[in-house]
C-alpha cells in the first residue's frame, strides 16, 4: 500500500518504474516458462492445476492499473481475492446504499484471466462503516443479514468461496467482542453462515483467521466452533489459515493442524500467505522464506482437503506488510522489481515443477506423501522390533489439551508398521487424534500408524497429535514403546 501511494504522488516517475518493471515481469514470465523444467506447464497455476489445486493471490482495484502486477497476476495464478474491494466499508458504506463497482472490476480481471475468486469478507470487525458499529444492538442483526444477503446475491455464481466471517478470535480463544457478539453473541456466526447459504447455495462458505496455523489456543477454539457448527448442521465449507508468517517461524504443527481440521469434515485453504523478514532482505533470510514456502506448499498438498494456498498480493512492492510493520518486508515470491525470487523457485518445485532437488530440506513436513512407503512395500510384514526415541509437546488450556508426539527411529532398520503404547496422565480422555489412530481413550493407550505414514525408515521420524480432555493434570504421555521396545525421552 505505502509503494502505490507512493507511486501515486509522483506519477511522471511512477510510469517510468512501472515501464520498467513491467519489462521486467515480462521478463520473469518468459525466463519461467522456458526454464530447465520445459516450456510448458511451468507457471504457479498450472503446476497447481496439475495436482488439483490452485495458487492465488490478492488483488486491489488500484493493482489493476499496474501492467507489472496484471502481467504476473494473469498468468501465474489462477484464484484471486480482493485485497479491500468486498468489504463492508466498500460495499455499503452507508445503510442499505450498495456500492459493487471495486469488487466488479476484480471479478472482470478474473474472468478475463480464467481466475476464480475468493469472496473477502462479509462479516469483519475490521473495515466496518461506523454506522453499523453505531446502531443500536437490536437492529445489529438485521443489518448484518441484509448486507450479507444483499452481497452474496450479487455475486452469485461468480465467487468460488466467501470469507462469510473474518478473525472472530482474540489471541486467547476467546471470541473478539464486535458489534456482532454485542448484538447477537457467538450465534452471530451461525446466521451469517446461514445467511450466505441461502443467498449462494453454490459457494463455499469458509471462517479465516490469523495466527490459526499451527496448534495452539487460537486454533482450538476455531476448531471447536467448527466442530460445533457441523454438529449443528450449520452450513460451513472450510477454514482459511491467513497463514502471514515470519520468516524461519513456520509452525511446525501446520500439517497436523489441517489434518485435524479436514478430519472435521471442512476444507482448509491457505489464504493470505507472506513470509516478512527485516528489510534489506539479508541472503539468509531469502534462503529460508524459500524453505519456509515449499514447507506450507508442501504441508498443503499432503492432505487432500487443503484446497489450494493464496499469497497475499503479487510482489514486495504491492505488499501490505512495510505499511503494516515497519522495518519489515520482503515477504512474497516477487522482489521489488517484480522478478521471481528463491521463494518462487522453491514453490515451483513443491508445486513439482522445475528439476532441482526439493530445496524444503530437513524441515519439509516428515511424513509428507515422499516419505510414504512404496505400494511395493507388503503390507502383510508384521511390525519390527525398534529402538526409538520420543518426543512430547504439550499446549494445554484449562479443561483440554493438544499434544504433539515425535517418535524418532533410531534403531539400525526401518519399521514398516508401528504402535506406539504409552501411559496417559488420569484424567486424561483422548477425544481425537490425528497422523494416527489412538485408542483406548484413556490410561494405557496405543497409537497406530495411518497408511500414508507406516514407514519410519532408519534414522527417521514420525509425528502425530491428539487433542484431550483433562481434570487438571495435563502432564504429557509416558513410558513409550514402540512395537513393544522401550523409548528414551528426547
Ligand atoms: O492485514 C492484512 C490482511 C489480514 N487479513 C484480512 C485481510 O483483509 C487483511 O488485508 C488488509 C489489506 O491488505 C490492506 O490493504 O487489510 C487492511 C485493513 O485491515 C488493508 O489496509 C487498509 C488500510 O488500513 C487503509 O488505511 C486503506 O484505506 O487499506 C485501505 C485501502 O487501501
Amino acid at each position: 500500500m505505502a509503494a502505490q501511494l507512493r507511486a501515486a504522488r509522483r506519477p511522471g516517475r511512477a510510469l517510468a518504474v512501472l515501464a520498467l518493471a513491467a519489462a521486467g515481469g515480462l521478463l520473469a514470465a518468459a525466463t519461467v516458462g522456458s526454464g530447465p523444467a520445459g516450456a510448458a506447464g511451468t507457471t504457479l497455476r498450472d503446476l497447481a492445476e496439475a495436482k488439483g489445486s490452485y495458487f492465488g493471490t490478492a488483488l486491489t482495484q488500484s493493482n489493476l492499473s499496474s501492467s507489472t502486477i496484471t502481467a504476473i497476476a494473469g498468468t501465474q495464478f489462477d484464484m484471486v481475492t480482493p485485497g479491500n474491494e468486498m468489504k463492508w466499508d466498500t460495499t455499503e458504506p452507508s445503510a442499505g446504499n450498495f456500492n459493487f463497482g471495486p469488487g466488479d472490476q476484480i471479478v472482470s480481471f478474473a474472468k478475463a484471466h480464467s481466475m476464480r475468486v475468493r469472496g473477502h469478507t462479509l462479516v469483519w470487525h475490521s473495515q466496518l462503516p461506523n454506522w453499523v458499529s453505531s446502531l443500536p444492538t437490536s437492529q445489529v442483526q438485521a443489518a448484518m443479514e441484509k448486507h450479507i444477503t444483499t452481497e452474496a446475491t450479487h455475486y452469485k455464481g461468480q465467487v468460488y468461496s466467501w470469507d462469510v466471517v473474518n478473525e472472530p478470535f482474540n489471541e486467547d480463544g476467546t471470541l473478539r467482542t464486535d458489534a456482532f457478539t454485542n448484538a447477537m453473541g457467538s450465534g452471530y456466526i451461525a446466521d451469517a453462515l446461514r445467511t450466505a447459504h441461502a443467498a449462494d447455495p453454490n459457494a463455499k462458505l469458509y471462517l479465516n483467521d490469523y495466527n490459526i496455523e499451527g496448534l495452539g489456543a487460537k486454533s482450538d477454539a476455531m476448531y471447536q466452533l467448527v466442530s460445533s457448527l457441523k454438529q449443528q448442521g450449520v452450513p460451513i465449507d472450510g477454514v482459511g489459515f491467513e497463514s502471514h508468517f515470519i520468516v524461519g517461524q513456520v509452525p511446525s504443527s501446520l500439517k497436523a493442524n489441517i489434518q485435524r481440521f479436514t478430519a472435521l469434515g471442512v476444507n482448509v485453504a491457505i489464504t493470505e500467505l507472506d513470509d516478512r523478514m527485516p528489510v534489506p532482505a539479508s541472503a539468509a533470510n531469502l534462503a529460508q522464506q524459500a524453505t519456509d514456502y515449499a514447507y506450507v506448499v508442501n504441508s498443503c498438498l499432503a492432505v487432500s482437503g487443503c484446497v489450494g494456498v493464496s499469497q497475499w498480493g503479487v510482489g514486495d512492492p504491492d505488499s501490505w506488510i512495510p505499511g503494516f510493520f515497519s522495518g519489515y518486508g520482503a515477504a512474497t515470491m516477487y522482489d521489488d522489481n517484480y522478478q521471481p525470487k528463491a521463494a518462487y523457485n522453491a514453490t515451483v518445485t513443491a508445486l513439482g515443477g522445475g528439476t532441482s532437488p526439493s530445496p524444503s530440506g530437513s524441515t519439509s513436513p516428515s511424513s509428507s506423501p515422499s516419505s510414504s512407503p512404496s505400494s511395493s512395500a507388503s503390507p502383510s510384514v508384521p511390525p519390527t522390533g525398534a529402538a526409538c526415541k520420543v518426543s512430547t509437546q504439550v499446549s494445554a488450556w484449562n479443561t483440554g489439551l493438544t499434544e504433539n508426539v515425535t517418535v524418532t527411529n533410531t534403531g539400525g532398520s526401518d519399521v514398516n508398521g508401528w504402535k506406539l503404547a504409552f501411559t496417559l496422565p488420569g484424567g486424561q480422555t483422548v477425544t481425537n487424534a490425528w497422523n494416527a489412530t489412538v485408542s483406548p481413550a484413556t490410561g494405557q493407550v496405543a497409537a497406530s500408524n495411518l497408511s500414508y505414514n507406516a514407514a519410519i525408515p532408519a534414522g527417521g521420524s514420525t509425528s502425530f497429535g491428539f487433542q484431550a480432555n483433562h481434570t487438571g493434570n495435563a502432564a504429557a504421555a509416558s513410558g513409550f514403546t514402540l512395537n513393544g521396545v522401550a523409548c528414551t525421552a528426547g
